[in-house]
Order: C-alpha cells, then sequence, then structure tokens
C-alpha cells in the first residue's frame, strides 16, 4: 500500500459494444449485443443502452434475444479490438515500463516506476491526460482509476465508469471498503462469497469485526489470510510488467456432436492451420503439440507430443496433431476440439493472447470445470471472441454450403455503394447498411449473397489516418 496514489487502473467502456457503436453511425445510442449468435453462443458484451434490460457479459444470447428483443447481435471482428488493444496499451507503455495487461481492454500502469506521478495531483493529471489520449487515439472512451494499490485502483475505475476518472486518496480507503460487499476483494468468488454470507459477513466491515482467526477457520489458512489483508486494504502487489506466454491454442464447440472420423481429422487439420497462423503471427513457435478433444460426455483429454525443436511449420503441426488424434476415442462423437503448440521458444510482449492461452492451460492442468470455463472466458476475451463463432463450421457433417457465409457486423465493401457491414443474412440474400465511422448513419440494401459486386473487407479505422502531407482530416462529422 502505498501513500500516494500512483497505480493506475485502465478499464475501456463496454469495449467490444463502444466499438461497435463507434463503426456504425446508426447504432449510437442503441442497444447492441456482441457475441456468439449460435445455438451455444454467448454474450461477449453488451452496450450500456442494452445491460438496462438486464443483458451482460457471458449470458447465453438465447436469453439475451428473450431479454433485449431488438437490439443488434453482432459478431466480434477480433482483429479489429486488438488493433484498438494495441494502441491503447502503446499509449500505457509510454508512461511506464510496469505496465500489466489483464486483459484486450484492461491493464495496471506503476506510474511511480514510470516516472511520471509522485503524489495526488501529478497522478490525477496523468489520469485526465491519459484518458483524452486514448479519446484522440482511438475515439472511444475508458474509465481510469488511480489509488495506492491494485486492489482500490480496480475498484476506482469500475467507480468511473462509464468515461470517467476516480482517484482513492491515501488513507481514506478503509473507510470506502468498509460498507462494501465482500465480493468486491480479490480471491472472493461467488462461493467464497456465498461461504461468508452463510456465516453471517456481507461486507467488508464485517470480515474485520469477525478477525483474522475467524476467517482462517472459514476459507482456510492461505485464503483467510489472504482475504483478511485485502478487507484491511492492505495490498502490496505489484504491478508485473510481463507474464511469460507458455502457449498458444485454438480450439472450437460444435453445435452438433460430430461424428465422423474423417470430418474429426479435416477439423483437427482446420484447427492446426489456424493455431500455426496465431503462432507466426505472434512471431513464436514451440516444441510441444497438443490436442484437445471433448467428448459428447463432456470428458476432456489432451495429448502431448513433443519435438526435438521448436517448429513454426504447418505441416508439421499438422501431422503431429493427427498422430495424437490416432491414439484418441471418439467413438460417441466430440463437441470440442483444440489444438496448441507450447514450450514456445520466442516471446514477444504484446502478446495478450498467449496470456489468456497460458490461462487456459493451467485451466486444463486442473481440469476443473470451473477454472476451464473462467479460462475460456478469458480466452475469449483475449481473442475478441472472434474464433468461438466466426469460424464455426455451419452444421451437422457434410452441410458446408458453397456460398461465402456473411457474419452479422462484420465489413463488406460494393463496388457501387462502397463500404458497409452486413447487417443480417438468410434465405440467398444479404443486407448491408452503407455507413463508416466517419458518415452519418447509413442505408440498408439487399443483395444476393452470392453478388459478385459485394466482397468482405477490413474494417475501417475510427479515426482517420491523417492524409498525406500531415494535413488534418476532420473527425467529428456524426
Ligand atoms: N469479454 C468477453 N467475455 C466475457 C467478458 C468480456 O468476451 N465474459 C470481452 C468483451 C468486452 C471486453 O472483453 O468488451 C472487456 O471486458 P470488460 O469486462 O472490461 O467489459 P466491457 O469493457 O465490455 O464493459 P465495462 O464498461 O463494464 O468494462
Ligand atoms: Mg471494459
Amino acid at each position: 500500500m502505498r501513500t500516494a496514489p500512483t497505480i493506475l487502473h485502465l478499464d475501456m467502456d463496454a469495449f467490444f459494444a463502444q466499438a461497435e457503436q463507434a463503426s456504425k453511425p446508426s447504432l449510437r445510442g442503441k442497444a447492441v449485443v456482441v457475441g456468439g449468435i449460435g445455438p451455444r453462443g454467448v454474450v461477449a458484451t453488451a452496450s450500456y443502452e442494452a445491460r438496462v434490460f438486464g443483458v451482460h457479459s457471458a449470458m447465453p444470447t438465447a436469453q439475451a434475444r428473450r431479454l433485449a428483443p431488438h437490439a443488434a447481435y453482432l459478431t466480434p471482428r477480433g482483429g479489429f479490438y486488438r488493433s484498438i488493444s494495441e494502441q491503447v496499451m502503446g499509449l500505457l507503455r509510454q508512461l511506464s515500463p510496469l505496465v500489466e495487461p489483464l486483459s484486450l481492454d484492461e491493464a495496471f500502469v506503476d506510474l511511480e516506476a514510470g516516472g511520471v506521478a509522485w503524489d495526488s495531483a501529478s497522478s490525477r493529471l496523468v489520469g485526465v491526460r491519459l484518458r483524452a489520449e486514448i479519446r484522440e487515439v482511438t475515439g472511444l472512451t475508458g474509465s481510469v482509476g488511480l489509488a495506492g494499490s491494485k486492489m482500490l485502483a480496480k475498484i476506482a475505475s469500475e467507480q468511473a465508469k462509464p468515461d470517467g476518472l476516480v482517484l482513492i486518496e491515501p488513507g481514506t480507503e478503509r473507510a470506502l471498503l468498509g460498507p462494501m460487499s465482500v465480493r468486491t476483494l480479490p480471491g472472493v468468488g461467488p462461493a467464497t462469497g456465498d461461504h461468508l454470507r452463510r456465516a453471517g459477513i456481507a461486507t467488508v466491515d464485517e470480515i474485520v469485526e469477525a478477525g483474522e482467526d475467524e476467517l482462517v477457520r472459514l476459507l482456510g489458512k492461505a485464503h483467510g489470510h489472504g482475504v483478511y489483508a485485502m478487507a484491511l486494504a492492505r495490498d502490496d502487489r505489484p504491478v508485473v510488467a510481463e507474464r511469460e506466454a507458455k502457449s498458444v491454442s485454438v480450439e472450437d464447440t460444435y453445435d452438433v456432436d460430430i461424428h465422423d472420423r474423417t470430418r474429426i481429422g479435416l477439423e483437427v487439420q482446420r484447427l492446426a492451420e489456424r493455431c500455426v497462423r496465431r503462432l507466426r503471427g505472434a512471431h513464436l513457435s514451440g516444441r510441444t503439440i497438443v490436442l484437445k478433444v471433448r467428448r459428447y460426455d463432456f470428458s476432456t483429454l489432451t495429448r502431448s507430443e513433443t519435438l526435438r525443436g521448436p517448429t513454426d511449420d504447418v505441416a508439421v503441426v499438422r501431422e503431429a496433431a493427427a498422430r495424437l488424434l490416432d491414439a484418441v476415442d471418439t467413438t460417441g462423437g466430440v463437441r470440442l476440439l483444440g489444438v496448441g503448440v507450447s514450450g514456445l521458444a520466442d516471446y514477444t510482449q504484446e502478446d495478450l493472447f498467449a496470456q489468456a492461452a497460458e490461462a487456459a492451460a493451467a485451466a486444463d492442468a486442473a481440469e476443473s470445470a470451473e477454472t476451464a470455463e473462467v479460462a475460456r472466458i478469458v480466452r475469449e476475451r483475449a481473442e475478441g471472441g472472434q474464433e468461438a463463432e466466426a469460424d464455426r463450421p455451419p452444421g451437422p457433417e457434410g452441410a458446408q454450403p458453397v456460398e461465402r457465409r456473411w457474419h452479422p457486423g462484420h465489413d463488406v465493401r460494393h463496388t457501387a455503394y462502397g463500404p458497409g457491414w452486413v447487417q443480417g443474412s438468410g434465405l440467398g440474400r444479404v443486407t448491408v447498411r452503407f455507413e463508416t465511422p466517419y458518415s452519418g448513419p447509413g442505408r440498408v440494401r439487399t443483395f444476393r449473397v452470392d453478388d459478385p459486386d459485394l466482397e468482405p473487407a477490413e474494417p475501417l479505422p475510427l479515426v482517420p489516418e491523417p492524409s498525406g502531407g500531415g494535413e488534418a482530416v476532420g473527425r467529428a462529422h456524426a
């Protein structure tokens, strides 16, 4: 616990949804839900307008549709969110060498270590400037918390939401924490929270009143001591710059269990290719190839093979994955397949998704359904949720249509009408709304799915890049 509020926590507001609203003028101020749209899809996030209806992250999309039938439902554009995340993390790294990303849109920064702040006034100034810079560079809002510890900085950014800044003056944290729910404390999840509540402990003050011995009796030694210390606002956890990447992996869950052995083999090949693309994208190579199979009854197994040296060769990874699959009994069908590469030989600091893969690997090792679920969510966050649905095969074996698939929310370009995004598709038709981040709300047109004038396109940046010669480009058109 420091005596100056020089630990900063940044969390972008409704990150994926805000990025979508900034991209699509017709959705500004509207309920927007971003997530998997298939039968087993889950919500990645919802705009604040959609949260009013009770829609939130990790809720099944089917349930969200019942709560908010009129919201726009969009498939995540993971690469786009990652590029915004890189811009944001880049701004944070200008403040300090100690930046600890927690997910694509969230990080701790040690301002003191960066020499940019030493007291309340200087910390606040850095926070205010940072929010303005993020706005300028990405076009989006993020909330900032400043405090003398990580726990309080995170609580502060939560209080600041949306689009705000909260600084907790050192010395005031005990009084602030006291009436809060025990669930506010790091280390108190739903299960621990219930356990404490049954013992008559609902608030942080009640933990302090119960005393350390009682906490240890209720939660065990390590956990009890830890939670008690947090209740007293004793949090000395340092901001850690980088967590080493342990593996890169991809996986797919299938709407319908796959039984056909040939199809399973093809899926594994496809996953191996995707995994290598990702590995290469992160400038990594690895020695151990891992295959993950979840069977019809949810039993999950992983098999691995370690090569003589690290590889990023797609043929090598494909063959190893195929060999591993040979030794797995898939009778009864599989509902999930995954391919990963671990024992990484190189490491890049920006490798956010590998951190998530690390969490996933840890969860696999623990073989606990709860941690696996958390890891899945973490991984989906880091990947921008894009893999969960976008690459999912359309249905039962062999039902792959030849036509291109148009995912709602994804970018397209029409030779005559220009850039737009897919609003929906079905029955051989695709509807496109023609608008850009810099236009007003656009109009909708319908095409045949195989219209040769319509092409998938790259996302447009939210803030237009200045044109040549440093000439300024207007940015507030909407
Ligand atoms: N995310 C996800 N699955 C989850 C939770 C989040 O895919 N279960 C993704 C979508 C979010 C992003 O990660 O936009 C950041 O997560 P946050 O928890 O920070 O949520 P938001 O930024 O959406 O909203 P808030 O304003 O509450 O931070
Ligand atoms: Mg956020």
